[in-house]
């Protein structure tokens, strides 16, 4: 069932021991959406398999308590920010609600009740329902949530309209420099494995050019989101970075602006390829990924092909 700010908000008052579940690997937003939600609400935030870089500084920073993997014994389990079963590993949804803002949230279908609104950041949805609600935003939920717009706009490079409005709300309401929030966010330092994977996936690059079109694919063992969207600040159009572990490769895939504006859907790609190759995938037009089982080569083959097809059907 599908509800409002209100709506959602209303659902939530009629259970006790709430469970704020984030996806793996859990970013700013789908931790500062939790936390906002558990502040406001009353609640449990949990993290499958722990927090990325930069949450786990804000997470230090402004003392958010967690859960790494819970148990599954909640009256409800509010998923925040994810799209996919995939991103929960293996715990097992039962009574569960969805906050989200991916343009794909296969989730949603058995889900109780969600809000799904095609923002920015989850982060942003969450405003929203705090402003229904009348709950004032102290500073640790406003820093939290202005983490998470900042960080899932790309420092606001994919940031809409709302994105600004809601940004400026929470200075407002918390009165909150917005100095303070960059101070945290730039002074995470790069993870020394992490910027080998970026020069890994650079000297491994595979690159095909269609007309004026710059597509690349490349693999690395781990990081391969931030991978890939360093191989398109080096001039792709639209990269594929693939992890193997075990059986299951990770690809995780990148568009410019230029390029989703030339056709290119990756958000659509991922879940087209991965129901080909036996895995779920999805995310936003811009920047997706899928978990499928095959040879690397093989799923890095088929997604820059249909990249080219998608290029070529706008020209012809
Ligand atoms: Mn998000």
């Amino acid at each position: 069932m599908e509800l409002d700010e209100s709506g959602f908000y209303n659902q939530l008052l009629d259970y006790n021991n709430i469970l704020y579940l984030c996806h793996r690997n859990a970013d700013p937003d789908a931790l500062g959406s939790a936390f906002a939600l558990k502040e406001a609400i009353g609640g449990t935030i949990g993290v499958i398999d722990g927090c990325d870089r930069v949450a786990s500084q804000i997470a230090r920073q402004l003392n958010i308590e967690f859960v790494t993997n819970p148990a599954e014994d909640y009256d409800i389990v509010v998923v925040v920010d994810t799209s996919t079963p995939a991103q929960l590993n293996d715990f097992q949804l039962k009574s569960y609600a969805v906050i989200d803002h991916h343009a794909t949230t296969s989730l949603n279908q058995n889900a109780l009740f969600f809000l799904h609104r095609n923002k920015s950041s989850t982060a942003e949805i969450v405003l929203g329902v705090l402003k229904v609600m009348g709950a004032p935003v102290m500073r640790r939920t406003a820093f939290a949530l202005l983490s998470g717009i900042i960080t899932d706009t790309g420092n606001f490079r994919h940031a809409s309209s709302d994105s600004f409005k809601a940004v400026a709300e929470l200075l407002e309401l918390s009165g909150i420099e917005y100095s303070e929030v960059i101070d945290i966010l730039s002074s995470v330092p790069q993870d020394v494995s992490m910027r080998i994977a970026f020069l890994k996936a650079a000297q491994r690059t595979n690159i095909e050019r269609v007309d004026d079109w710059i597509i690349v694919s490349s693999q690395v063992s781990s990081f391969g989101g931030a991978a890939a969207s360093s191989l398109i600040s080096l001039g792709a159009d639209v990269a594929f970075v693939a992890s193997k572990k075990d059986d299951v490769v990770k690809v995780s895939a990148r568009a410019r602006r230029e390029a989703q504006n030339a056709g290119v859907n990756l958000a659509t790609l991922m879940e087209d390829i991965s129901v080909e190759f036996k895995g779920t995938g999805g995310g936003h037009e811009g920047a997706a990924g899928m978990d499928v089982l095959g040879e690397t080569e093989n799923v890095l083959a088929a997604c820059v092909e249909g990249i080219k097809k998608s290029l070529m059907k706008k020209n012809s």
